[in-house]
């Protein structure tokens, strides 16, 4: 599968963004800098693929640059094309890959002038960044106010790694102080919406819950908490997460309430297929029995459809007119690798199967695998890059117990990503900014004193333990 998606994109498509699988041909989808070439790096050093890495490398080395005058999405060039770089340059660092001669610290370069494009989206009266900016001029004129939660949220990863490594502390302070203002606007109940105008501060779309529009915001509260040992984060996602089990979660299902009443938001709840990645979050809680229900439920849906569609009506048992397709779409995979992680469980590795099993007979074309509806098995001419970065990676992750990035010493990013945990991100911090909502010792105490979520005990409980780290 990875020689055919990534051989097609490099065939067909490359050095445009992505790949078109149906008309063969490539795309600039994002910014025009061989988007899946980058978010298909760490994929090649988890499949063992070490000289296509290197070339890889070189490629981007040798032809990516982001001088270009294009308006682009801050959070997915963050998570994609950031991370991306990030993540190679630390597995060749810190020689999780063997070393390209003469590399020193190219791509992260490229990460820092990317990393620079963005940080003036983050000039607003909130914190939390306009959703687009251009890489020459800075936020568009016409920009909007509006923005969700997730594309808000969602930078304290790459931004806290990027600081670390130049000392230049303004990307952790930009992420943190975007992160804190979402969780500033909490309400009562402990929930955040789904969309708000980021001068304001005002909520547009008040739903609350974990999947379109929300989802990494919550993810980068733990994992980079986890990744930095960083008690802000992990104290607001403390909160966050027993608000989430006391209001959104449902017999297992995760559905959208109203943030300010806890109220059900929509007459037929609907299951988000982004939301499929929350069993994979439990797993890191040390949550395995909860996130193991919630994953049955999930993969029902896969084996009556032979995908997970965008939504799915969970009383009306049906899926909403329009909503029918699969876009390759990691956030299953990744569930059920962390959960055989954790339980060793052939059953995940069965439902494993049945997922490739499905995409090779729905999603495969001749020069790559495309976007698929469960009605007439048409097949859309998109692949994502994330296709790439992620849905195999993990598929591949769950079938490979040797494999040396299948442990505990790394943290995916939201994009799959690997960041290794490392001593040294650890013992480096952000000096406190005076206009923050928190002082350390505020957060500090809160977490000592909150019974619900002792990450280090309940992760022992597990047999996977994303906080075991380099010694
Ligand atoms: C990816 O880009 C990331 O996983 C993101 O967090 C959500 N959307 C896609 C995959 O569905």
């Amino acid at each position: 599968m990875l020689d055919h998606a990534y051989g097609g994109y490099m065939k067909h498509a490359f050095p445009a963004d992505e790949l078109l699988p149906v008309s063969c041909q490539g795309a600039q989808t994002l910014g025009g800098y061989s988007l899946t070439l980058i978010d298909a790096l760490g994929t090649l050093a988890v499949y063992g693929r070490k000289a296509e890495f290197h070339q890889a490398v070189q490629l981007v080395l040798n032809h990516v640059s982001f001088d270009l005058d294009v308006s682009a999405s801050v959070f997915e060039t963050n998570i994609r094309v950031v991370g991306g770089l990030l993540s190679a340059h630390l597995l060749l660092v810190t020689g999780a890959i063997a070393p390209i001669d003469g590399y020193t610290d190219g791509l992260l370069q490229l990460a820092v002038d990317l990393a620079d494009r963005l940080l003036p989206a983050f000039d607003t009266a909130t914190g939390i960044p306009y959703g687009t900016v251009n890489l020459h001029s800075g936020v568009p004129r016409d920009e909007v106010n509006i923005t969700c939660v997730a594309a808000g949220g969602s930078f304290a990863i790459e931004f806290g790694v990027l600081s670390r490594l130049t000392s230049d502390w303004r990307y952790e302070q930009a992420a943190l102080r975007a992160a804190e203002s979402l969780w500033q606007r909490r309400s009562r109940l402990d929930l955040v919406g789904n969309h708000l105008n980021i001068q304001t501060g005002e909520w547009t779309f008040d739903a609350a819950g974990v999947g379109t529009g929300a989802d990494s915001y919550y993810e980068y509260l733990l994992k980079a908490g986890l990744l930095f040992n960083d008690a802000r984060y992990l104290s607001m996602f403390n909160q966050h997460y027993a608000a989430l089990n006391r209001h959104v979660k449902s017999n297992g299902w995760f559905l959208d309430v109203n943030m300010n009443n806890g109220q059900p938001y929509h007459s037929a709840p609907m299951h988000s297929s982004l939301s499929s990645f929350w069993p994979g979050l439990q797993v890191l809680l040390g949550d395995v029995t909860e996130a193991a229900q919630s994953m049955r439920l999930f993969f029902g849906v896969w084996r009556r459809y032979g995908l997970i569609p965008e939504l799915y009506s969970v009383h009306q048992q049906s899926v909403p007119p329009n909503w029918f397709h699969y876009p390759l779409r990691p956030e299953l995979a990744e569930s059920l690798y962390l959960l055989y992680s954790a339980t060793r469980d052939p059953i995940w590795r069965r439902a494993g199967r049945d997922m490739i099993v499905a995409i090779q007979h729905s999603a495969r074309t001749p020069c790559g695998y495309a976007t698929y509806t469960g009605l007439e098995h048409e097949q859309h001419d998109k692949m994502d890059s994330y296709f790439l970065a992620e849905t195999l990676k993990y598929l591949y992750l769950l079938f490979d117990d040797a494999n040396p990035f299948a442990n505990d010493r790394y943290i995916f990013t939201t994009e799959g990503h690997l960041i290794p945990i490392l001593r040294s991100f650890q013992q480096s911090r952000l000096p406190r900014d005076t206009d923050s909502p928190l002082t350390t010792n505020d957060v500090c105490d809160q977490f000592q004193q909150n019974p619900v979520l002792h990450f280090w005990q309940r992760l022992s409980r597990a047999n996977f333990n994303p906080l075991a780290r380099y010694t």
